[in-house]
């Protein structure tokens, strides 16, 4: 065991619901060992009753996770000098070794800015915060980012535009008390099943108490426990919300108590939306305007509105702007701040949290800090204990600039970790060309076969949940102790004990010498203290015996007394402590749909498959549940496009083609077509659907617009 077990109690390492879950060891009595292929035996898991975000449920994931860990996994680091060569096994001696060489020639070089990591939202925090130091602290460079890029990225700009701070202000118990949930651009029944499960269990113990309404241009397992679906069409979220606002300043449904005291830019924003005007919003939006005044209605007269946002938001070229656009209607109707209300972005992964906390993309420092603000670069060398200018002043390259660096022969080393980005990506040739371009690609990894192995040097096998310890913080500002019940596979380290060792090795030995994942957490909380992401009063050891805590939770504070929403003295994080409304026009999609490519194609996920499937695609019940990639398309269109259900269809953008199987659907908005994310090139039946996709971003969050692309259909 790397480290003794604390509990067996921890959080899921899927979604961002962060349910907590109770593991029972194999051989819990009276209960058969199930065993994998390699003879190991499986730990089961199911809900923990005693753990507050999630009360006992769990949904299909969690509860089969334990049969996806010893499968398939990478066992020791393997090395080639260049692709086209085989991989051959190395001692992690040698491992650093050939890292520490590189590196200080690169260094020698004043190169560090050819030096970039891209990590993941399914770090530890402790993994994360280790990844910083290495690189902004010790390699003085910022190119650290992670696939949250791809994720939440449009929510965190937009909560730091709107309300002057990243941090999701509400809870999960908010679901229990609001009068209207407001779902847009979430499959939340398929992506964060156990949350939807708590509203659909209160909508049918009390239906009049509670309305759902669901944007999405398709029909979804979420659209259709919903009382209002307004199906429209892609990309056009923001003239809804303008629609909306417009209708609720006209009708008189506003909060002018909380305008006047609680924000600023309110009357830029009434001119803006004053153009928004019923007819207009419907054309761009495809639906009916009784649809429009109903939604309205219900936002300008309801107790309390709580929305929940997820990818068909934060993906867009303006996704900042939608973000913002749906906070201002929170604002426009003080609902924000009190119970059952507030905007609330649904976290995609497990720690995505934790990861923005620890300053986690290439302009963030840990505790919620920026690196282009030379106090917070101060305050964060005197905790590293490195010399003052060893932070560089300018933000490093967010994730697709490193592919564009690569491009541009101008990164000597990409180290790739917890994530699988020759799969999740968009323009997937693109990148490949680029990757091939990189003289060492490191690739920390669990398992064997991934896709962006193929294109590595140096792989090393990385120790996952359930073998390492560490903390994540799930939607709600929940964080839990994640302990290691299980020895790790072959020779696998856990990722922060990799940075560690390879910031000793580089000669600051005082900085790196951590004897156990708690002593690191001990230094990321003393970072947080006084800021909106407080931890300061956490530990390993007040998790493991008080349980899972929601922040802010400042030294001292009292187990379970920390406040479960933010903002509701309506004091903001701003300059002038008011919240912001932000006036913004539509921009529409960064590819609309053209004669020679007539058809939006949009990019999601299956209830039982995580993203690139190295875990999921490991387990029988998850697999016969999906067992291949579909393309849903409406029957108007499959007649157009001459395709046939069951038969393949060719799916061509202006990047690439794929091919799937055919589902025609009258769930899918005619014009629009929907493929999974999940099946990359290395399984055996690959769509490679992020190939089709095109890498425009939204200029303030650099999240690209993964939501929608224009393509053609064809017989294949
Ligand atoms: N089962 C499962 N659950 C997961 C994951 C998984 O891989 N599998 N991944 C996790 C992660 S990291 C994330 S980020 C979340 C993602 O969770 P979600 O965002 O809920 O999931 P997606 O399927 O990516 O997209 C959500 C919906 O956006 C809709 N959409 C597309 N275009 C538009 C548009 O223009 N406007 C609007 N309003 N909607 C649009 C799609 O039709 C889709 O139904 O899920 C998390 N949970
Ligand atoms: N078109 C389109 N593209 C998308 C999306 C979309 O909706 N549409 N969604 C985007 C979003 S929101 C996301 S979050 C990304 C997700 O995309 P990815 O992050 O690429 O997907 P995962 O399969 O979760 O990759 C995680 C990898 O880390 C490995 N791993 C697991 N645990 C550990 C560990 O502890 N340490 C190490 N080193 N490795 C580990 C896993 O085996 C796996 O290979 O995809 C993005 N791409
Ligand atoms: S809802 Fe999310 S966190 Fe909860 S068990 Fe399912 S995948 Fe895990
Ligand atoms: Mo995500």
């Amino acid at each position: 065991m790397p480290e003794k077990p604390v509990n067996v109690n921890s959080q899921c390492p899927y979604c961002g619901v962060g349910c907590g879950l109770e593991i029972l060891p194999p051989a819990e009595a009276g209960r058969a060992v199930r065993r994998d292929a390699d003879g190991t035996p499986m730990w089961a898991t199911r809900g923990d009753r005693n753990h507050p975000s999630n009360l006992g449920q769990v949904c299909i994931k969690g509860a089969t996770v334990g049969q996806a860990l010893a499968r398939g996994r990478l066992r020791q680091p393997l090395y080639r000098t260049s692709l086209s060569e085989e991989f051959k096994p190395i001692t992690w001696d040698k491992a650093f070794e050939l890292l520490v060489d590189r590196i200080k020639q690169i260094l020698k070089d004043k190169r560090q800015h050819a030096i970039a990591m891209y990590g993941s939202g399914q770090f530890h925090t402790e993994d994360y915060y280790l990844a910083q130091k290495l690189l902004k602290g010790a390699l003085g460079t910022n190119n650290f980012d992670a696939n949250s890029r791809l994720c939440m990225s449009s929510a965190v700009a937009g909560y730091s535009r709107s309300l002057g701070s990243d941090g999701p202000p509400c809870c999960y118990e908010d679901l229990d008390h609001c009068s209207v949930a407001f779902l847009i651009g979430t499959n939340t029944a398929e992506c964060h099943p156990v949350l939807f499960q708590r509203l659909i269990k209160r909508k049918k113990r009390h239906p009049r108490n509670v309305s759902i309404v669901v944007v999405d241009p398709r029909a979804t397992a979420t659209s259709k426990a919903a009382d209002l679906h307004l199906a429209i069409a892609p990309g056009t979220d923001l003239a809804l919300l303008h629609g909306i606002a417009h209708l609720i300043l006209r009708d008189t449904g506003f909060d002018s108590d909380f305008i006047e005291e609680a924000t600023e830019d309110f009357a830029i924003y009434a001119k803006l939306v004053s153009e928004w005007t019923p007819d207009r919003v419907i054309a761009i939006c495809g639906i009916q305007e009784s649809q429009l005044r109903e939604v309205a209605r219900l936002w300008g007269r309801s107790k309390g509105v709580l929305s929940l946002w997820s990818m068909g938001v934060n993906q867009r070229r303006e996704g900042t702007a939608v973000v913002g656009g749906l906070i201002n209607l929170h604002l426009l109707t003080g609902q924000i701040g009190k119970i059952g209300a507030g905007p609330f972005s649904l976290t995609g992964q497990p720690n995505a949290m934790g990861g923005r906390e620890a300053g986690g993309l290439a302009h963030l420092l840990p505790g919620y800090r920026l690196v282009d603000n030379p106090s917070h670069r101060a305050e964060v060398e005197k905790v590293w204990r490195m010399k003052p200018g060893s932070i560089a002043a300018e933000p490093g390259l967010s994730a697709w600039q490193q592919v564009e660096a690569m491009e541009a022969n101008e990164l000597d080393l990409w180290w790739v970790a917890a994530t699988n980005p020759l799969v999740s990506m968009p323009n997937l040739e693109r990148v490949k060309a680029a990757v091939r371009q990189c003289p060492l690609v490191v690739v920390s990894e669990a398992y064997t076969g991934s896709e962006t192995a193929d294109y590595a040097h140096l792989l090393l096998p990385a120790a996952q949940w359930s073998e390492k310890a560490g903390v994540m913080t799930n939607s709600e500002r929940r964080v839990t102790l994640c302990p290691a019940y299980r020895p790790a596979h072959g020779e696998s380290r856990a990722d922060w004990k990799i940075f560690a060792e390879l910031g000793c090795r580089l000669g600051f030995g005082d900085q790196f010498n951590y004897s156990s994942a708690a002593e690191v957490y001990s230094e990321f909380t003393t970072l947080t203290k006084g800021k909106v992401c407080d931890v300061s009063g956490l530990s390993h050891e007040l998790l493991q015996e008080q349980g899972p805590q929601q922040w802010p939770f400042p030294l001292d504070s009292e187990p379970s007394s920390s406040s479960k929403r933010l903002y509701t003295n309506w004091h903001f994080p701003t300059a002038s402590g008011r919240a912001r409304f932000i006036a913004e026009q539509p921009l529409g999609l960064a590819e609309p749909p053209s004669e020679a490519y007539p058809l939006i194609l949009t990019v999601g996920r299956y209830l039982g498959q995580w993203h690139t499937m190295t875990r999921t695609g490991k387990v029988e019940r998850l697999k016969a549940m999906h067992p291949e990639p579909l393309l849903e398309i409406h029957p108007d269109d499959a007649e157009r496009c001459g395709v046939k259900h069951g038969n393949l269809a060719a799916i061509r953008s202006r990047r690439s083609r794929v091919t799937a199987k055919v589902n025609i659907t009258a769930d899918i908005r005619i014009g629009s077509v929907f493929l999974p994310m999940h099946w990359g090139f290395n399984q055996d039946l690959a769509c490679e659907a992020n190939a089709l996709m095109h890498e425009q971003a939204c200029p303030i969050s650099k999240q690209p617009e993964l939501k929608a692309t224009a393509v053609v259909v064809t017989q294949a």
